[in-house]
This record gives C-alpha cells, sequence and structure tokens, in this order.
C-alpha cells in the first residue's frame, strides 16, 4: 500500500524517505502525480495549509497521504515570516527568501536573533480518518550563511545542540532534532493504528 507525501519540496520528500525507511510502506510525492494541480496555500494557519493540500492529494488519488505545512517564526520579526516563510521574497526561492532575512535582520545582535521552525503534519486517509501532529526547533538565525546541505533557511539556522548550521547536518542528524522530526515522532505512536485500521 501506498503513503503519499503530500508536498513539491525535494527536501522535504528526502527527509521523510530517511524517516520512513524501517517502513514497509511505498512512500511516493507529488512528483509522482503530475496531473493533480497546485494546490493554493491561502491559508493563515499551518494546519489549514497542511489540511487543504492534503484534502486535495487524498481526493484526487483515493490513497492515503500526509502534508507537511512548515515555516519559521523569528522573534525579532514578531514571527515572520511565519506560514509565509516559502514566499517571504515573493515566488518560492531559497537564496531571495534567505537574503531578505538577513536584509531584515540587520544590526540585530547575536542574543536577539532567536527564532523557532514549526512543522503542522496532516495524516488523511480517503475513509476520513485524520491525524493533526505539531513540532518544533528552537535555534537562532546566523548573519551569514553556513553550509550546504538541507534546504530553505538551513544555512542560516544555528543549532545550539550541535553548534552548527541545520546545513552543516547530515540528514539523519537533522531529523533527529529538526522540527519535522519532532512532528513524525508525535505521530508515530498513532500512525500504526491510524494506518492499519
Ligand atoms: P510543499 O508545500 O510542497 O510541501 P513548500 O516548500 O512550499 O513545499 P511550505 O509551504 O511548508 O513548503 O513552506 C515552508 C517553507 O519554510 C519552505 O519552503 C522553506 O523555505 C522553509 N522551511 C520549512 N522547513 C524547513 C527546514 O526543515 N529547513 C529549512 N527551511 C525550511
Amino acid at each position: 500500500k501506498s503513503l503519499i507525501i503530500a508536498t513539491n519540496n525535494p527536501g522535504k520528500a528526502r527527509e521523510f524517505g530517511e524517516m520512513f525507511q524501517d517502513y514497509d510502506i511505498e512512500i511516493k510525492t507529488l512528483a509522482d502525480f503530475p496531473e493533480i494541480p497546485e494546490i493554493k496555500e491561502n491559508g493563515i494557519t499551518f494546519e489549514e495549509n497542511a489540511t487543504k493540500k492534503v484534502t486535495t492529494v487524498v481526493e484526487a488519488t483515493g490513497l492515503p497521504a500526509i502534508a507537511d505545512d512548515s515555516g519559521l517564526m523569528v522573534d525579532a520579526l514578531h514571527g515572520d515570516p511565519g506560514v509565509f516563510s516559502a514566499r517571504y521574497a515573493g515566488d518560492h526561492n531559497d537564496a531571495a527568501n534567505n537574503a531578505k532575512l538577513l536584509a531584515n535582520l540587520g544590526g540585530v545582535p547575536e542574543e536577539k536573533r532567536t527564532a523557532t521552525f514549526h512543522t503542522t503534519l496532516v495524516a488523511l486517509k480517503p475513509n476520513g480518518q485524520k491525524l493533526v501532529v505539531n513540532g518544533e526547533l528552537n535555534g537562532r538565525i546566523l548573519i551569514a550563511p553556513r553550509g550546504d546541505n538541507g534546504f530553505g533557511y538551513d544555512p542560516l539556522f544555528w543549532s545550539d545542540k550541535y553548534q552548527k548550521s541545520l546545513a552543516q547536518l547530515s540528514d539523519a542528524e537533522k531529523n533527529s532534532i529538526s522540527h519535522r522530526g519532532a512532528a513524525l515522532r508525535n505521530l508515530m505512536p498513532k500512525f500504526d493504528e491510524w494506518w492499519g485500521a
């Protein structure tokens, strides 16, 4: 039986693949369903957007799916870019988003650059059974990018635990502390019953 990760983001897809590798489940992503039209993420909460993504995909395919809506909340920017993280600088472009974040934090000292990554996962089956879980990671925004792994804001997000940016971690290391990893760990105790029932 297949499980669709309702994402167009290859970085997210890779992290989900790594986290489900010990499960006997065939993981697909939106790349396997080019006929599904682009999903407009115009909600004002992570849960609203994740629910919209997962509902569209389950209705189009008749298969169970999980959607991830995530974002970065920066304290000195009153929680921005938050739910608008993907399109902070206009069209979804990681380099432009990171440049805008650095510019908007210009002059803000290290100790005031605290930030939180958030993920909401919504799992939905064609019979309507739904799970909603969240995960978060606290850290700080660097003054210049470091590292080449990961995606999105990873080169700017400093982990105090590893004393590295998220882009300096392997996928497995990142998953062990990340907002997405935390959300999946919150999902797993409920997953078997949801998946099997
Ligand atoms: P899908 O909606 O297709 O899943 P997306 O990239 O548009 O992909 P979101 O709407 O959830 O995903 O936007 C989240 C944005 O927040 C994403 O594009 C990144 O810029 C950023 N982001 C989320 N998780 C991240 C992570 O683990 N590391 C770095 N940046 C992340």
